[in-house]
């Protein structure tokens, strides 16, 4: 396999909402993530993927878009973005769009035109059927909850749209609309982008007949065609969101010979503490072996025919540390855990906005304090169904989006540092203690950790190439793996108990054996253990 820059490299993810914003309005900012990237390049980072920045009405904060090559108001002008480019780039960080082109904002341009008539020559860009016995089509129905199927009085038909209303989906059959898609993309590559975050995309060969949304079987040949069209000719990073990857499809994305994509993120191991078959609010305890396996199975699979992403979090998902550590006795403790973890794996690892300080959920009492689309249209559903307020709020503090998008907290003045003004969703009340500049005056913080990590990954090929074995005969609670490469071997152990879990390991040679280590030990004491709530550490066997 020929060497790639992404294989080596560490993702950063910038909300630019909830980042930092510059100009006091609330809301986070082009500037604000420019004045930042000193901050960025100390973590060590390579790229930064960006969540949209585009014009957008915001229905689902910026993945609604109106207009693909001009910027958000709120978060400045073209030229801030050129700015972004620059400076980022003379720090040696690119910056991955996020490209959300299974649907556009009903706001968009083309929308706008295709709703006007049967007739218009934009009709076909969007999905549009007659009634069925005068109801919905089918029954496909919306990630954000109620029917895929909208319907227009005005031309008597209904749109799909697979998640708002205010989303409605773009009919890629239409070669017309690829070749839009192909000349925006264009455009951000010829500004020197270092590649895109593609949204949803495996759900765009659907055949919505036939209820088929995602792995349709047009899909891959989109792909490369798209390969072919835009990005082949650059040396960029591409990374598709496919809730439906199992890791044989992966492979079709992520071979280099199929002239796809660099990777996909697969979901398979944030999906583990939901009830099968129901929804990401149907909560079930983790059952760490499963996550071994599940992880394991990935890490393996690929092989030299594909490239894994790695991550816990992102603007979905709530904070790892909530969600399956200790967020109030053991917060640094298992914040470090799940670093260590995931960063000494094979593949490219993605950090969410402050993940690297250790940012945790943050409760909500009432539906009114709660901005994210998919929580509040599912509250009122499951309201409308019967569910107690009390167990809705519940999923919601488990599993809402907010969780992940409060403000970065910067530091322990007002608002964390993150505006001057009324922010547009409450700060954490923990800023006080949680924020960046105490990570940075303490060299023992969940920041350095992180820091560390990444610079071992620069420095160490073990970390890129070698290869990735589970190991079994421990603990249940206890995730431990070796890395081979070259006549070397790294072991890498984090437990995810708080309970009593001992394990035995080969006497280390020397003391700089000891990689790195959630805990103070030292080197001797590493052979037989008892492990202390999240333990994590790394050393060479
Ligand atoms: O997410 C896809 C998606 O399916 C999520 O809505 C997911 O199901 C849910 O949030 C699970 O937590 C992407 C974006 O990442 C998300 O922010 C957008 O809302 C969505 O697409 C629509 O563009």
């Amino acid at each position: 396999m020929e060497m790639k820059w992404w294989q080596t490299a560490v993702v950063y993810q910038v909300y630019p909402r909830s980042f930092q914003d510059s100009d006091g309005d609330g809301i986070g900012d082009l500037k604000g993530i420019i004045r930042r990237l000193d901050y960025l390049e100390k973590l060590g980072i390579t790229a930064i993927w960006l969540s949209p920045v585009y014009q957008s009405p915001n229905d689902d904060n910026g993945y609604d878009i109106s207009d693909y090559q001009n910027i958000m108001t709120e978060f400045g002008t073209m030229d801030d973005m050129d700015e972004l480019i620059k400076q980022a780039d003379q720090r040696n960080i690119k910056i991955i769009m996020d490209l959300v082109v299974n649907h556009t904002s009903d706001e968009h341009k083309w929308f706008i035109e295709s709703r006007k008539s049967k007739d218009n020559p934009y009709r076909d860009y969007y999905i549009w059927r007659d009634p069925v016995n005068g109801d919905v089509p089918n029954s496909l129905r919306s990630t954000f909850s109620g029917s895929a199927w909208e319907y227009d009085e005005e031309s008597r038909q209904y749109y799909l749209h697979l998640f708002s209303k205010k989303q409605p989906d773009l009919n890629w059959e239409n070669k017309r609309v690829r070749q839009e898609v192909w000349d925006m993309m264009n455009f951000w590559l010829e500004k020197g982008v270092g590649g895109f975050r593609m949204d949803v995309i495996d759900l765009i060969g659907k055949i919505p007949d036939e209820e088929v949304t995602g792995n349709g079987p047009k899909l891959h040949d989109y792909l490369q065609e798209m390969n072919r069209e835009t990005f082949g000719r650059y040396d960029v990073l591409t990374v598709g969101e496919t809730w439906g990857a199992t890791p044989e499809i992966a492979k079709l994305y992520s071979d280099p010979k199929r002239n796809e994509l660099s990777m996909v993120f697969q979901f398979e191991h944030v999906c583990l503490d939901q009830q099968q078959g129901k929804e990401k609010w149907d909560l079930k305890p983790l059952d760490v072996n499963e996550l071994k396996q599940v992880i394991s199975k990935w890490q393996t699979a690929l092989g030299d025919e594909g490239w894994n992403s790695l991550f816990w979090n992102n603007h979905d998902l709530p904070r790892i540390v909530s969600r399956w550590g200790n967020d109030t006795t053991y917060r640094t403790e298992s914040a470090k855990m799940f670093a260590i973890l995931l960063h000494l794996m094979k593949g490219t690892p993605y950090i969410y906005q402050g993940e690297e300080i250790g940012m945790i959920n943050c409760p909500i009492n009432d539906i009114s304090e709660v901005e994210d689309i998919e929580s509040v249209n599912m509250y009122h559903e499951r309201l409308a169904n019967g569910y107690k307020k009390e167990e809705i709020i519940a999923s919601i503090n488990a599993k809402g989006r907010d969780n992940a998008r409060t403000p970065m907290q910067w530091d322990d003045t007002e608002n964390a540092g993150f505006t001057t003004g009324t922010p547009w969703l409450h700060v954490n009340p923990n800023y006080h203690e949680l924020n960046v500049k105490a990570n940075l005056e303490d060299p023992n913080s969940i920041f350095f950790c992180y820091q560390t990590l990444i610079q071992f990954r620069k420095e160490n090929p073990i970390v890129v190439w070698g290869d990735f074995e589970l190991v079994t005969d421990v603990p249940e609670q206890v995730f431990m793996y070796l890395r081979h490469y070259e006549g070397q071997t790294w072991a890498v152990v984090a437990n995810f108990g708080e309970g009593k879990a001992s394990l035995q390991l080969p006497s280390l040679g020397q003391s700089d054996d000891v990689i790195i280590s959630n805990y103070a030990r030292s080197a001797a004491d590493f052979h037989q253990l008892d492990l202390k709530p999240y333990e994590a550490f790394a050393v060479k066997l």
